[in-house]
């Protein structure tokens, strides 16, 4: 256990540990709050009555000091809960046998403060005396929770009275070195509690409280103890069953911190008890069979089959990856529900989200389905918030927790009004191994918890052998996140039996853990010999309990386990039918329709005064309906996103300044510079009939888009968009988007349905503002996983966003749109009421200004985004009679019939261009030349217009931007040369192609 030596000294006690000559000063008085106060109090009125009675040192403190006001506790910090001040009836003190009657010897209150001193530390830093670690390090300690650091005897302690250590623990004791003690064993026990870090005295106090009242540590009767040996008998049995049958076989066996499953079953209790609808669970692989099992209640015939037919099912998978893409996922990946019922409560759904092998990428996930559970979107407005509805429960490794950024990302959502779910419950199982690193190589801080306490959450350290201890801080987790709706972090501190899996042999690298693991007793073992003593089972019972387990395993393993993986596969092929459905959808909205929406969201409430500038820009949108090609992408999407609310659909949009927009295009949240008031027209909207959520998200991609992703897997109802500053800042997030985002369908049927705007073009802003890597998605695009487009107006946004939210839930896809940036305002990708009131998103555009010139047409310049616009805005299209222009707009499902019937429109094609702005390596090209070769008629060449291969993204240089954009623009148009690498790459690419590619130039 990497747990010294003590990163903190004892707080200037070595000053106070100077045995003569020390003076008590003023701020010495500050020791004397909340449980001590009653004790200087009470010093205090004994200086009023008779101020000989004290030493000389005590009295020239109390001439400069006075109790707050009326004589009741000074205006110091306290510690609420804990009987404090005025209001404790005054022990006696110093051998004086009571109130007023005045005994020897006089009061040494320098003695009084150093025993208050070491008090307050004990309460602050005893976790670094706590036995936590169940194989048997020491723990490091702390001088500056030593009696002799400050010169203190036993014997000084045994001479003052229980009050100057205060607090429950203190009632009853019959002086201070005893009370010290009931406060050792406290906080220094198996239980190591850190709060300081907290800057809130109300919880802190109520920390406290709960420590030294030790409330949670009671109620634990014989039956509860009994339950919980039989749930260890049930994890320890499955582990020693599997360990047995499958040697070797990687299971991530649970043993070593078993006492998690007990926990969860502690924590669900508490949470259907106190009225949760819904829990949600995230966790890796550790453990997570057991927790499967007996948590989720995942069948044994079920698991057991996954190690009996893994050939088989994996055979039967290969099969099935041409029809449909199904991959499924190894076993202890898998996520599961359950209704978990108890007597008298209505049924809660259990859920285990799944979880991909990159550690603790869950966590947002987690978070943000349990934040969807939590809010009714059926009625406009804001989505009301209920905490009941759902709880959280992470679990991490020791290694990832302080290792991953995610986490970070993760913790500091827990507090935002957009992401908040009313705390988490943390539990770190920390077997004190990563793989085969040692905590010293793996983090730098004492504890593998550190990382919480910048978010002010309580930490937990439990001796994972130490069931009663567990089960009390299980408690406590879930009272205090009742209490005050945070995150509560538990350090669960047990060991590792095995290797990393259970093939590998942990004895090459951790040779000396080992051996200690080696003859350390099973907590099962330790738990069930405990129970013998004191009476609660007998061994006979207790073996009882280990051969039934063992016999529903055996049957388990005899009886042939539903097939999950079957199902899920016949689930999977049920959803990719659908494919294609709702590509056509016609998503117009009648004209008076969208001009009473128009009119509705430029209301302000009374009294409500926006900024003037910013108000004419959006009223100007009233006069833009009637002007032909007037409505600009802001508006557009204001009409589509208040129109989907009208249609009965609620909507959550967040990301990096959101609210205004990156580029100021938006304005969903206008404020009053008066008063400061913010005003959102999405949520006053009278026709709306569905919530509207916006946001403005911290700066982090990475958590944020796994909140949206698991936001959106649980509201399958909802239009949920993300939106990226800009586009390429999304590779944040790869982790979000590979493997959960595109792949989520494959492995684990999920049916994402989350929208991510990325702003896009090559405006000359540099290699980090232009590109919003499109050749990842499409590299990503498969079996229909994912929908891709880049709109070249504002009334294709229009529509696709409406189609978007029409075709959810049953044929949702996570939807990826590059978004403009110079677009927003150009006319020419501006739009008339009349494009938005009918029709539908169109993939793909033919030229509509070659209509009368087919036959001329020899070259076809394809392309997507804003290129377009610089192509027709070039000089040299007119006279650039031989070409057509025409966009693809969804990229991915690759519109094969559409882009065949714009061919089949030019008789004397020659060629296609393949146009774009990003390197040849980037953009569509690659998947272009992959996929046009095979449609193009017969004759038709493939050639590429863009810009060469390069390592970065765009130019640095402005004049560079403007040189290579116009090269581009006129070899497409006009078939100059120049075209750079990407011929080369399209030669490459195109080799060995039945259609041959050709190049321009
Ligand atoms: C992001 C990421 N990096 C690396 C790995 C490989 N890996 C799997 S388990 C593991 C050690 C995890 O240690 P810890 O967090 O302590 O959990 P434990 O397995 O010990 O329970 C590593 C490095 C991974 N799964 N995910």
């Amino acid at each position: 256990m990497k747990r010294g030596p003590a990163s903190r000294g004892p707080r200037s006690c070595q000053e106070a540990a100077k045995p003569s000559g020390f003076l008590c000063t003023m701020d010495d008085l500050e020791l004397f709050h909340g449980p001590n106060a009653a004790y200087v109090l009470d010093l205090y009125d004994e200086y009023k009555r008779d101020p000989q009675s004290l030493d000389p040192r005590t009295r020239s403190i109390f001439e400069r000091w006075t109790p707050d006001g009326n004589g009741t506790a000074p205006p110091l910090p306290g510690v609420g809960g804990l009987p404090a001040g005025g209001g404790v009836s005054p022990s006696p003190v110093f051998g004086r046998g009571g109130r007023g009657v005045r005994a020897v010897p006089p009061v040494d209150v320098q003695t009084v403060v150093l025993a208050a001193r070491v008090t307050r530390l004990v309460r602050e830093l005893g976790h670094l005396a706590a036995r936590i670690d169940p194989l048997g390090t020491p723990p490091p300690g702390d001088p500056a929770i030593e009696l002799e650091t400050y010169g203190l005897t036993t014997a000084d302690m045994e001479a003052l009275p229980a009050s100057v250590v205060g607090g429950p623990l203190a009632e009853g004791a019959p002086n201070a070195l005893e009370a010290l003690g009931r406060l050792r064993r406290a906080y220094s026990g198996t239980v190591g509690y850190e709060d300081d870090h907290i800057q809130t005295p109300e919880e802190r106090d109520w920390l406290r409280n709960a420590v030294e009242s030790g409330r949670f540590f009671q109620d634990f009767d014989g039956g509860h103890k009994r339950d919980v040996l039989r749930r260890l008998t049930e994890v320890d049995t499955f582990e020693l069953f599997l360990d047995v049958t499958y040697n070797k076989k990687k299971r991530f066996s649970i043993e070593g911190v078993d006492m998690l499953v007990p926990m969860l079953d502690q924590i669900i209790h508490d949470a259907v008890v106190a009225g949760t609808r819904e829990i949600v669970m995230g966790m890796a692989h550790r453990g997570r069979l057991s927790v499967l099992a007996h948590i989720l209640n995942k069948p044994y015939p079920s698991i057991l089959s996954e190690f009996e037919h893994h050939e088989r099912n994996e055979r039967a998978s290969v099969a099935d990856l041409g029809a449909h893409g199904y991959t499924g996922d190894v076993k202890y990946h898998l996520g599961a529900k359950r209704a978990y019922t108890q007597a008298g409560m209505p049924e809660v759904p259990i859920t285990l989200a799944p979880n991909p092998s990159h550690l603790e990428f869950v966590n947002p996930v987690v978070m943000g389905r349990a934040r969807a559970a939590q809010e009714r979107r059926d009625r406009p407005g804001r989505p009301t918030r209920d905490l009941s509805a759902s709880l959280d429960i992470s679990i991490h490794g020791d290694a990832a927790f302080p290792g991953q950024g995610i986490v970070a990302e993760t913790l500091n959502l827990s507090q935002l009004s957009g992401y908040r779910v009313g705390g988490t419950i943390h539990i770190i199982t920390n077997n004190q191994i990563g793989f085969t690193t040692v905590p010293n190589d793996s983090r730098s801080t004492l504890y593998a918890s550190d990382l919480a306490k910048g978010f002010e959450i309580p930490i937990v350290h439990v001796n994972a052998d130490d069931p009663v201890a567990c089960i009390a801080v299980a408690k406590m987790a879930f009272a205090y996140r009742q209490q005050f709706g945070k995150d509560f972090l538990i350090d669960l501190v047990g060991y590792r039996r095995y290797g990393h899996n259970e093939g590998d042999n942990p004895s090459f690298t951790q040779p000396r853990m080992y051996e200690v693991i080696k003859n350390h007793p099973r907590v099962r073992e330790i738990w069930s010999r405990r129970l013998e003593n004191e009476g609660i089972v007998t061994r006979d019972e207790a073996d009882e309990m280990v051969l039934r387990v063992r016999e529903e395993l055996q049957r388990a393993r005899k009886s042939e386990g539903t097939s999950v993986e079957e199902e899920a596969r016949n689930t999977h092929a049920a959803r990719t039918n659908l494919n294609g459905q709702g590509e056509h959808l016609q998503t117009g909205v009648p004209e008076p329709r969208l001009r009473a929406l128009n009119e509705q969201l430029l209301v302000r409430p009374e009294g409500f005064t926006p900024d003037a500038k910013l108000e004419r820009i959006l009223q100007a949108r009233r006069a833009a309906l009637n002007e032909p090609g007037a409505i600009n992408w802001g508006h557009a999407e204001a009409l589509a996103l208040a129109s989907i609310l009208e249609d009965g659909t609620p909507i959550r949009l967040t990301g990096q300044d959101t609210e205004r927009g990156t580029f100021s295009h938006r304005n969903a949240v206008i404020h009053d510079p008066t008063t400061g008031e913010r005003f959102c027209p999405f949520q006053s909207l009278p026709a709306a009939k569905a919530a509207f959520a916006i946001y403005n998200s911290p700066l982090s991609e990475n958590a944020c888009l796994g909140f949206e992703y698991g936001y959106s897997m649980h509201a399958t109802r909802a239009l949920v968009l993300w939106e990226a500053q800009f586009g390429d800042f999304a590779n944040g997030a790869q982790v979000i988007i590979d493997q959960f985002l595109v792949s989520g369908q494959a492995k684990w049927q999920q049916t994402p349905s989350l929208v991510m705007l990325l702003p896009h073009g090559y405006e000359g802003q540099g290699p980090e503002h232009s590109s919003a890597r499109l050749e990842r998605y499409l590299q990503l695009a498969a079996n229909d996983n994912i929908r891709i487009v880049n709109c070249t107006t504002s009334a294709q946004y229009f529509h696709v966003l409406r189609r978007q939210a029409a075709m959810l839930p049953r044929d949702a896809r996570p939807l990826v749109v590059l978004t403009p940036k110079s677009l927003l305002r150009e006319p020419m990708a501006g739009s008339s009421i009349a494009d938005l009131s009918a029709g539908g998103f169109q993939p793909v555009i033919d030229d509509s200004s070659a209509a009368d010139r087919r036959e001329r047409v020899s070259r076809l310049v394809l392309c997507s985004g804003k290129i377009y616009v610089d192509l027709r805005k070039s000089a040299l299209m007119a006279s650039a009679e031989n070409v057509a222009v025409a966009r693809i707009e969804e990229l991915y499902p690759f519109h094969e019939a559409e882009l065949r019937e714009v061919f089949s429109r030019y008789p004397n094609l020659r060629e296609v261009l393949w146009t774009q702005e990003e390197p040849a390596n980037m953009g569509a090209w690659s998947f272009m030349a992959l996929h046009l070769p095979a449609i193009l008629p017969p004759g038709v060449t493939l050639g590429y217009a863009g810009r060469p291969d390069s390592a970065s993204p765009a130019e640095g240089v402005e004049d560079e931007h403007i040189a290579e954009q116009a090269r581009i623009v006129a070899a497409a148009l006009t078939g100059a040369s120049a075209v750079g690498n990407g011929a080369r790459r399209s030669a490459r690419l195109a080799r060995g192609r039945k259609n041959g590619v050709t190049h321009a130039g």
